[in-house]
């Protein structure tokens, strides 16, 4: 008997468990661009996009290998309109009565695939170093589920910088080394961008028509589709920038909005890379001494130790995880977050790089964008859902931890032991962003005083009983303690006049 084989727009890998399971010469692949899809959040049209180009690349390299596959178009005139819809059209046509799929990374479409009106086996997503068991077992009877641990589980397992079961250079992070300020110039160009042909070409005249009311700009594109660009877009960050990668990790520069990175999310979360490639990659550059170690493993450590401890904290906290608010903050997203005006050069660069290429890197999201809706008290529910719309590589099972958990603390603490806030001087310290700026990075209070400097304190000073307790933030509230009530009591009020300024829809 023939079965459906469901693969998702992210599940683009040849060794995807859903293909390994089905039989080639009598299972019929089903693949479709669907409007429920594109418009659970408004994506960004680079990331719908590269999405659709790349399913449409990988559909037919399955069909140049022997497989029956049936790709539904965004704009056939029988899409069904969502992902259970094109399957039950599938099975209609083709008299298969069940489906096989690999399990999808969002709670949301996990629960319709298990009830679609169709008999569906969901397979494991084994594109992973730790499956949901390993982690579930690695987290059992655990006060804190402090990532570090449970990265070096994930370097004994796939052995990478192992020498035995020590870790290579006798030190399992080199975290410590990976903060430097903003180098004087940069010495990397950036990643490698590929011009469109046809399949993309036809995609972007797509989105252009369906999806120009989104946020965020289609053009110019230049995202890999397929895997083999994205080997060679891997290629030239291992060889060109990881050797810096470690350094400047945290830093931000107003004219380099890549600075070092590697820009290999996206690719890694459609499934055109391999984790663990990627990082043998890495590992060899510094094998053959053409990295240096702090660089190989804090690259390392991004992906077996970040990316698939947030993807266990996902499975394992369950569908609610995007509703928490434990600091029941409320004010809506400002207008700002989507292009409007603001005072704040360091937003203003975030958003202005997230609109044109659907990248940040990880400081901007969480030190800029993420620190000030934090500390503006901003609910975070809109918080997720601005993540999950603007990113090229934003996908729940990693963008929700990293979101509601790392960055807003609306989990309560457990992912992040203590809340990502901080006042202007770290974004002047790690960025040259302050130097253009409206506001004075360097006044805490009066005209001009930089509102991450207000807003820092009014965060602590508002969340006093939940916080003040916490060993790592002791020394904030000594600060603050220590200076004296009138000035405190400025900061505060002034910090508040500066919020109904927001609310008040005034440029700010
Ligand atoms: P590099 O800085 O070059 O890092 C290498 C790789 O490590 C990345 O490609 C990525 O695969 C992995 N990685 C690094 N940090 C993380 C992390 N915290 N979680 C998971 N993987 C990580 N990453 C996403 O893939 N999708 C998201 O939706 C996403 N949302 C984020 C939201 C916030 C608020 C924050 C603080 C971080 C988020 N991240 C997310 C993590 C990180 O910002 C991106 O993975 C990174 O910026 C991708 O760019 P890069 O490939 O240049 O990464
Ligand atoms: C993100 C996305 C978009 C924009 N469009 C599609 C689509 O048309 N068809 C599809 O199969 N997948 C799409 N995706 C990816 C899914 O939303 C993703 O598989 C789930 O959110 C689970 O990670
Ligand atoms: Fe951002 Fe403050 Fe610096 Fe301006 S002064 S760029 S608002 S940190």
């Amino acid at each position: 008997v023939s079965r459906l084989v469901l693969i998702l727009g992210d599940q683009l890998s040849k060794d995807l468990s859903a293909l390994k399971k089905a039989e080639k010469g009598s299972d019929i692949v089903v693949m479709a661009e669907v409007a429920e899809e594109a418009g659970y959040v408004k994506h960004h049209p680079k990331k719908i996009a590269l999405i659709f180009a790349a399913m449409r690349k990988f559909a037919q390299a399955l069909e140049d290998g022997g497989w029956d596959v049936r790709y539904t178009k965004l704009d056939d005139p029988d899409n069904a309109g969502s992902i259970v819809g094109e399957l039950l059209r599938r099975a209609e046509e083709t008299g298969v009565a069940g489906v096989i799929c690999t399990e999808p990374g969002e709670w949301r479409l996990l629960g319709k695939l298990k009830h679609a009106p169709i008999k569906t086996h969901i397979l494991n997503d084994d594109r992973f170093i730790a499956s949901h068991a390993e982690f579930e077992d690695w987290a059992e009877g655990r006060k804190a589920l402090r990532m570090e641990y449970f990265y070096r589980d994930m370097r004994r397992k796939t052995g990478l910088m192992m020498e035995g079961d020590q870790p290579a250079g006798d030190k399992w992070n080199y975290d410590h080394e990976n903060r430097k300020p903003a180098p004087e110039d940069v010495t990397y160009d950036g990643p490698l961008w590929f011009e469109p042909d046809e399949v993309v070409e036809e995609v972007l005249e797509l989105v252009e028509a369906r999806f120009s009311d989104h946020f965020g700009d289609l053009r110019p594109f230049g995202f890999a589709t397929t895997r083999e660009q994205a080997l060679e877009a891997l290629s030239h960050f291992v060889k060109h920038a990881l050797p810096k990668f470690g350094d400047y990790q945290d830093a931000m520069l107003e004219d380099h909005k890549f600075l070092y990175h590697a820009i290999v999310s996206p690719y890694i979360n459609l499934g055109l890379l391999g984790p663990l490639e990627v990082c043998q990659a890495v590992e060899k550059a510094w094998k053959d001494g053409d990295a240096p170690i702090n660089a190989a493993e804090g690259f390392i450590r991004q992906i077996i130790g970040w990316r698939e401890y947030v993807r266990g904290i996902y499975f394992m906290e369950g569908p609610d995880y995007t509703e928490r608010n434990v600091l029941k903050q409320s004010r809506d997203l400002p207008d700002f977050y989507w292009g409007a005006e603001t005072k704040m050069n360091c937003v203003a660069h975030a958003v202005a790089q997230t609109r044109e290429e659907a990248y940040a890197h990880h400081i901007q999201r969480l030190m800029v964008t993420g620190n000030f809706a934090l500390l503006a008290g901003v609910d975070p529910h809109q918080v997720h859902e601005w993540y999950l719309a603007v990113y090229a590589d934003a996908y729940e099972w990693v963008e929700a931890p990293n979101v509601v958990g790392m960055s807003q603390f609306a989990d309560g603490g457990i992912i992040a032991s203590k809340p990502y806030v901080s006042s202007g001087s770290y974004i002047n310290r790690m960025s040259d962003y302050c130097k253009g700026c409206d506001y004075s990075v360097s006044k805490k209070t009066g005209e001009g005083a930089c509102p991450f400097n207000l807003l820092y304190w009014h965060f602590l000073d508002r969340h006093r009983d939940r916080f003040e307790g916490n060993g790592r933030m002791g020394n904030m509230y000594r600060t603050w303690d220590r200076m004296d009530e009138g000035r405190r009591e400025t900061v505060l009020k002034e910090a508040e006049a500066w919020l109904k300024q927001l609310d008040g829809g005034e440029v700010v």
